[in-house]
C-alpha cells in the first residue's frame, strides 16, 4: 500500500515595499510615457513600487512573523524626491532614483532588515541598500530625464507586504498587508 503523500508547503513570493498612492502613481506613469522607447519592457503602471526588502519564496508559516515585523516598524511619514534615472548594467534595469535619499527612508529600510533578521531569522542582504524604482526591464542603457517633466515628490506614509503572483499576462504585484507610518514611542 502506498504511504501517505507528502504535500509540499505552499510558498508565496514576497517582498516589503513602498507602494505609491494614486497621484504619485499617475506622475510615475507620465514619466514612463515620456521616456524614449528604446527597447526593453516597461513595468506596468499598477506594478510600480520601491522594494525595501526582498524575501523571495516564503512558506506561509512565515506570515505571522512578517506581521510582527510590520507591527514593530517605527517611523513617521516622509517625502522623497525622485530626480534621477539610471541603469543597472548587469540586471538591465532602467531605474528611477533619488539623488538624496532621505534619512527616514534609510532608517526604515535598516529597521526592517534588522527586524527580519532578529524576529524571523531571515538572512540579511549583504549588498548595500540602493533605493530605486524599476521602470523598465531588459533595458540596454540609461535615458535622459525628460525635459518637460519635473522631479516627482512622493509622500510616503506606509509600508506594504507584497505578493508577486505570476499569471498568464505576466507578473502582478498584490499588496497583502499595509502598515501606516505613525510615530510610535521612541521615534522622536
Ligand atoms: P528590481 O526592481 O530591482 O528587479 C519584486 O520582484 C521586487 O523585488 C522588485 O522590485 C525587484 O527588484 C526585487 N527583487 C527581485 N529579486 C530580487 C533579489 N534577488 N534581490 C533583491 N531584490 C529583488
Amino acid at each position: 500500500m502506498p504511504g501517505p503523500q507528502l504535500i509540499p508547503p505552499r510558498t508565496r513570493r514576497l517582498f516589503f515595499a513602498l507602494w505609491p498612492d494614486a497621484a504619485t502613481r499617475a506622475c510615475l506613469s507620465a514619466l514612463l510615457e515620456a521616456l524614449p522607447k528604446e527597447g526593453g519592457r516597461d513595468v506596468r503602471t499598477e506594478n510600480l513600487h520601491l522594494t525595501l526588502a526582498f524575501l523571495g519564496e516564503c512558506e506561509e508559516s512565515l506570515l505571522p512573523c512578517l506581521d510582527e515585523v510590520g507591527d514593530a516598524l517605527e517611523g513617521r511619514p516622509f517625502e522623497m524626491q525622485f530626480d534621477e534615472i539610471g541603469h543597472f548594467n548587469r540586471a538591465r534595469v532602467l531605474w528611477l532614483g533619488v539623488s538624496q535619499p532621505p534619512e527616514p527612508l534609510l532608517a526604515l529600510q535598516a529597521g526592517l532588515a534588522s527586524q527580519l533578521a532578529s524576529r524571523c531569522g531571515l538572512p540579511r542582504d549583504e549588498r548595500p541598500f540602493a533605493p530605486h524604482l524599476t521602470l523598465r526591464r531588459d533595458a540596454r542603457h540609461a535615458v535622459p530625464w525628460p525635459r518637460d517633466i519635473a522631479p516627482i515628490v512622493w509622500k510616503v506614509d506606509g509600508v506594504v507586504l507584497v505578493e508577486s503572483v505570476s499569471g498568464p499576462h505576466g507578473v502582478h504585484y498584490e499588496p497583502i498587508r499595509t502598515w501606516p507610518l505613525t510615530c510610535a514611542a521612541g521615534c522622536g
